[in-house]
């Protein structure tokens, strides 16, 4: 069992995103005040920085890794510890996604999922609903197309699956580490329309690939909406362990529940039953273990859930972070209003 390191050796907290002129600016601390330490830039319209993140330490050396998505390409970009300069040139891996699929909407440490000691990297491609899982090695290099991955996670057509994706240390209580992607307008499995459904894979790195709905495949839990036009499932993220049990916890995001008031909701890592299957277990927000809403009202338009994660995973503080370890992990909630 392996839950993620508690602090960031590189720490990044400010992301630009520019339509026209795509840029990523990495920021560095210094007690109180923050010191750009490296700019980066890719082509107009490729959208490079419309996501970063924490990449794990996918070479397993002495540096954390980061991951940036330029989804207006079809790409992400692997830069390994430590970065000094986020240009798409010097980028050590270019991870490559079908045409027109978004690739790279969502980037994430899926942490190490095969249990070889090299964090592994999850890409999501919500307009081809597939996600991607590239393996970390001891040099990473050059590039990798989606046609390589070690692991191709699908889910329904539209349901814009891989919209959200992340990993989360090991959730289910088996030793292995799982990974959660999100679908927000999946309406068969959580019987809503647009509501939205947040599927967890487990023991995916054993894989190769994963459909979702195969009954050959388990067990895996699909966390669902409620009710419809939720967007469950808009943001996901590791939640750290909220409840003190060892276990990897999730929080997810449903900016449109209550007419865009919206919401996010934790649940718990634990045991899952091995005779569950893709499409036949699942939990609906109502029986989610925590539920925040944003104003409570639905005329608010808050879309509470629009974007989540765990405090320490956004570099905060080593305070937030030594809280972590004390099992009390504090979640940023952002609305847009
Ligand atoms: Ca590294
Ligand atoms: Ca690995
Ligand atoms: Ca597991
Ligand atoms: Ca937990």
């Amino acid at each position: 069992m392996r839950l993620p390191s508690a602090i960031f050796r590189t720490v990044f907290v400010l992301v630009a995103i520019f339509a026209m002129i795509s840029s990523c600016f990495v920021m560095t601390t210094s007690g109180d005040v923050l010191s750009p330490i490296g700019t980066g830039a890719g082509a107009a319209g490729n959208r490079f920085g419309w996501n970063i993140t924490y990449a794990g330490n996918v070479n397993n050396d002495t540096f954390d890794d980061v991951l940036v998505g330029a989804p207006g390409q079809n790409r992400a970009y692997l830069f390994l510890g430590p970065v000094m300069n986020l240009n798409p040139a010097g980028a050590s891996v270019t991870y490559t996604g079908p045409a027109a699929s978004n690739f790279g909407w969502s980037v994430r440490t899926a942490f190490d999922v095969n249990n070889d000691g090299f964090d592994d990297v999850i890409i999501g491609a919500p307009d081809g609903d597939a996600a991607y899982i590239f393996f970390g090695s001891a040099s990473p290099s050059g590039t990798k197309d989606y046609t390589a991955a070690d692991v191709t996670l699908s889910g329904g057509a539209g349901s814009k699956f891989g919209f959200s994706v992340c990993g989360v240390g090991d959730f289910s209580a088996d030793g292995n580490n799982d990974v959660f992607v999100g679908a927000p307008y999946e309406s068969a499995i959580s019987t809503y329309t647009n509501g939205g459904t947040v599927f967890m894979f487990n023991d995916v790195g054993s894989r190769g690939s994963w459909i979702v709905g195969d009954p050959n495949f388990g067990p895996a839990v699909n966390l669902t909406a409620a009710a419809n036009n939720e967007l469950f499932g808009f943001s996901i993220s590791y939640a750290g362990d909220t409840n003190a049990d060892s276990l990897g916890d999730l929080v997810i995001g449903a900016p449109g529940t209550n007419t865009n008031d919206g919401a996010a909701y934790v649940e718990w890592g634990k045991p899952v039953h091995p005779s569950y299957k893709a499409m036949s277990n699942t939990v609906d927000a109502n029986l989610m273990d925590n539920r925040f809403f944003g104003n409570g009202t639905t005329s608010s338009n808050s879309k509470f859930g629009y974007s989540v994660c765990n405090a320490s995973s956004a570099g905060m503080s080593r305070t937030v972070s030594r809280t972590r370890r004390t099992g009390t992990a504090p979640l940023i909630v952002t609305s847009t209003t």
